[in-house]
């Protein structure tokens, strides 16, 4: 990685708009998409992918039996891209417990939940529900534990009254879109990595709930 610029390969299943802030920042921000997997043959981001030129993937789990037929299979293309990433943005599926190993310290996720609150899906809807002042989005380093890997940074926003869970989840994608490519433009530029299960950054732990960044 050190001569060359950063390879990323995209996992998605669906809009692609965080992917869409990785393409737009990737002229200036030290690293190249690759490739980008979807294992929904529907996603809008592979029409993303494609209007950009980057060659893209459909690996649908549907077409397998078991959960473990499918890793493997995506284990498989990843391989094959040869990545120093692989960034996690909008994708559904768990991953077992191999492929998450193999790339141990080289996969991203950005959830949208201020973690370690509300991992897991319908995010938007547990935070009002639990009645929270605050929400975000969270970029991590990602482990077996679902959601539960290494926290790098988050983007904060307030909660507006009585706002509705749609209008507060378009909000925290915005704030997605500018968080993801500022960890990924650290990871390529070999500031960001995992150390002993922690996230460090510039040769200093990260602290727990990750740096701060401001939407
Ligand atoms: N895999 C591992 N091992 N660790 C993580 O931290 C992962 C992961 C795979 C995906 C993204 C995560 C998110 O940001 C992610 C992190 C899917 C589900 C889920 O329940 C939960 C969390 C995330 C992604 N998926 C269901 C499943 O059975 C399917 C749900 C659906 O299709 O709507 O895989 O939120
Ligand atoms: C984003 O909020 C992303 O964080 C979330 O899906 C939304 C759509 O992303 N991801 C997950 O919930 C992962 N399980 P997209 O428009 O980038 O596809």
């Amino acid at each position: 990685m050190s001569d060359q610029q950063c390879c990323i390969v995209v996992i998605i299943s669906g809009n692609g708009n965080n992917l869409q802030a990785l393409i737009d920042a990737s002229s200036h921000s030290g690293y190249t998409i690759s490739h980008v997997i979807s294992n929904n043959p529907e996603a809008f981001g592979l029409e993303r992918a494609k209007r950009c030129g980057i060659p893209s993937t459909v690996l649908n789990h549907r077409d397998f039996d078991t959960r473990a037929e499918f890793d493997d299979a995506l284990h498989l293309a990843i391989n094959s891209k040869n990545p120093d990433l692989v960034a996690l943005a909008g994708f559904m599926r768990i991953l077992g417990p191999d492929i998450v190993s193999n790339y141990s310290g080289r996969m991203l996720n950005i959830h949208p939940s201020l973690l370690p609150k509300h991992p897991g899906i319908n995010t938007h809807q547990r935070a009002l529900d639990a009645g929270d002042h605050e929400h975000g989005a969270t970029v991590h380093f990602v482990t077996e534990e679902l959601d539960g890997g290494p926290i790098i940074a988050q983007c904060r926003i307030t909660i507006n009254a009585d706002e509705p869970a749609q209008e507060l989840g378009a909000r925290v994608l915005l704030s997605e879109q500018q968080l993801y490519p500022i960890v990924v433009s650290w990871f390529a530029s070999g500031r960001l990595c995992l150390q002993q299960n922690k996230a460090m950054m510039d040769g200093a732990i990260i602290p727990c709930r990750g740096l701060q960044i401001r939407a």
